[in-house]
Parts: structure tokens; sequence; C-alpha cells
């Protein structure tokens, strides 16, 4: 994988867990955007594995004849963890469209066939290799720059990308970097014409947040603080943030993602595909997403070969435009290659249904 810091680590080495589910009609796969570390969010890669063998999957087998959308009820005695969630619920909801010959776009209310893309940029060594990235991305055809920033290099950085791109849709990403009291700096990147900066601030945090939004002409978008409609919600009303990333799965799978859609439709607040250096299942799943109505900025659904020179599924192509394709085939519409996956699987477990 090509490396990728944010404020808060550095990936070099994509490890995630890939569910596999299997219900007698079709099966299904749901990819988890977890890491190996919790920094994000304190999810990982082995809490992940530990919370879905011994109590997602056994709680789904006993629930019996369940279908994707009865999950999140029966898996609600299980606090938080959302990520291990989405991976089950995406997995049986792609098996059950699958056996019904239906896409996962068309399922969550897809109104368009390609997805406009933006793309992130790690922080970079330094302000030139920036601009180099940034100048090679924009010759891509990509929608819109969203660069990761941190304190210390911050305004220096965006100041020089915007006078190199006077134009182009431009944002910046904290990752819950700063603090209220680094209000001076939002107020001098309010000079930069930005699109929203995003997650400046806690990673749980709402109210500081709004008082920030107040402080400053720059929309904020949430991330990190939106794990469920509900939270979206708090977060418009409280006037927390004017634009949400939603990661369907922060939020515990593409069904809980519609909601967050919808809640921010609602109350009048365009909404954009956050990714998470997903690979090809993932990515697949995000992009029937960012085909929703209110989906209205590029997201960071960019192309495969983005991150990897391989995937297990066959490359999302960028089209020079700076779209990509909505899967139409049946559920998420693709399939990994059988001899890559089993070439890059480092560990199997098999769960089955009592009896089965
Ligand atoms: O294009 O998949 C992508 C990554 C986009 O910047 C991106 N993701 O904070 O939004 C983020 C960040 C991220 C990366 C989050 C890794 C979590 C893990």
């Amino acid at each position: 994988m090509r490396p990728f810091r944010t404020s808060f680590a550095e990936t070099s080495e994509k490890v995630c867990i890939l569910a596999r589910v299997e219900t007698g009609e079709a099966h299904g796969w749901g990819e988890c955007v977890a890491d190996v570390e919790p920094h994000y969010s304190e999810e990982w890669n082995d809490g992940v594995w530990a919370v879905i063998r011994d109590f997602l999957a056994p709680a789904m087998f006993a629930a019996g004849d369940v279908e994707a959308s009865d999950l999140a009820s029966v898996f609600a005695f299980v606090r938080g963890h959302p990520m291990a969630k989405a991976t089950l619920e995406n997995a049986l909801l792609d098996a059950e469209l699958r056996a019904a010959g239906r896409s996962l776009a068309e399922r969550l209310g897809a109104v368009r066939e390609r997805v406009e893309c933006g793309v992130s940029v790690g922080i970079a060594p330094s302000t030139e290799s920036l601009l180099e990235q940034v100048g090679g991305y924009l010759a891509e055809g990509y929608r819109r720059i969203k660069l990761k920033i941190e304190p210390g290099t911050d305004v220096e950085r965006v100041r020089a990308v915007r006078e190199a791109n006077p134009d182009i849709l431009l944002s910046v990403d904290a990752n819950a970097a700063y603090r209220l009291a680094d209000v001076e700096t939002f107020r001098a990147l309010d000079a930069f014409d930005l699109l929203m900066i995003e997650q400046p601030l806690h990673h749980e945090d709402l109210w500081e947040h709004a008082l920030l939004q107040k402080e400053i002409r720059t929309d904020v978008c949430l991330d990190e603080s939106i794990r469920s409609a509900a939270d979206a919600r708090a977060a418009i009303e409280l006037g927390a943030c004017r634009i949400v990333n939603v990661k369907q799965g922060r939020v515990g799978g593409v069904l809980e993602a519609k909601r967050v859609h919808d809640v921010a439709d609602e109350l009048g607040v365009p909404v954009w595909c956050g990714g998470m250096l997903e690979m090809g299942i993932g990515r697949a799943t995000n992009l029937a997403l960012a085909a929703l109505p209110n989906f209205r900025l590029p997201g960071d659904t960019s192309a495969t070969n983005r991150y990897f020179a391989e995937d297990l599924t066959e490359p999302l192509v960028l089209a020079s435009d700076g779209t990509l394709p909505v899967p139409s085939e049946p559920g998420i519409g693709v399939e990994p290659d059988p001899r890559r996956l089993e070439s890059a699987t480092r560990r199997v477990e098999r769960l089955l249904e009592d009896g089965a």
C-alpha cells in the first residue's frame, strides 16, 4: 500500500478483516474498516475479530431467520463496536441482494450511475512534495482535494496549495488534532475559501465544535464525532457542523449510513462519502452509498490505484472527468479473485450455526 500519514498515524500496510456470510441461497462480503491499532477510533482488528466471534455472530445465529435490516436490533446488546457490526451487516445484506439479483445501489435509493471523486492527501514531508502530489491528482481528474493538516504546518501548506490552485475545491481534515483555543488558526484558514474544515476538535465532541463554528466562516464538517443518525441530528441541531462526512463503517453499516444521509437531508445539510483506505469490497460499498441524492459533494471515493498496486477485486479506475462508476451488478457488484484472496489471507476462522 502507498504510505498515508494523518495527524494520528501513518499506514503503509493494509491489514483488514473480510467477512464472508453464506446464507444457503448466496454469499456476501463485508470489509471491516478498522486498522491494526485503535487510533482513529477505539476499534481495532483483533478487537473486531473477538467481538464478531464471541458476541455478534452467535447472536446472529441465535436470532434464526434474520435479515440484514434486523441486525441493528439483534446487535443492540453489544454497546458500540460499529465497525464490527457493519462488517457482518454489510455482508448479510450483500448476500440477500445477490440472492434477489438486486444491486446495493438500487436497494439504498441511488440516483446516479457515476459519482464525483475527491482525493485525500496525507501529511507530506515538505510543502514542495505536497504541491507536487496535489498537481498529480488534479491531472488525474480528481474534483476535490482534501489536505490532512496538523498544528505547525497547517496555514503555510494550505496557503501554498491555494495560491498554486486558485479555483479548485479544497478542504482540510484535522482528525481531531486541535483545541478550541486554536481558534486563531481556523480564523487564518478562513482566508483560503475552503469547502470545509473537517473534524478540527476532539473525536467525541459536539459542543466545542458548535462554539468554533460560530467563530469562523468556513463550514465545519464532522467525521469521528458522528457515530449514528442520532448523533448527526444532535450535531446539526446544535450548530456543530454544516456538512457531514458519512462513513458507513463508522456508523455501523450502510443501513445506518442511509439514515444519517436522510437526517442530514431533512435538515438541509449536505453529506459526502468518507473513506478509510478500503480495498475493493469496501470501496464498491462506498460507491453505492455515494450515489444517494444528498451526497452533494465529491467524496473520498478515490480509485484503487490511489492506494494499491493490486487489489483482491478488479481495480476501480478513475475516468478523466474525475468520476467512478457505481457498481450495478447484484449486491456490492464486486468479487475477490480467489487466488489473490488465498495468497493474501493470514488467518481464517469459520463460524457455524448450531447444527450446521
Ligand atoms: O481515501 O480511503 C481513503 C482515505 C480517506 O483521509 C481519508 N481517511 O480521517 O478520513 C480520514 C482518513 C482515515 C484514514 C481514517 C485511515 C481512518 C483510517
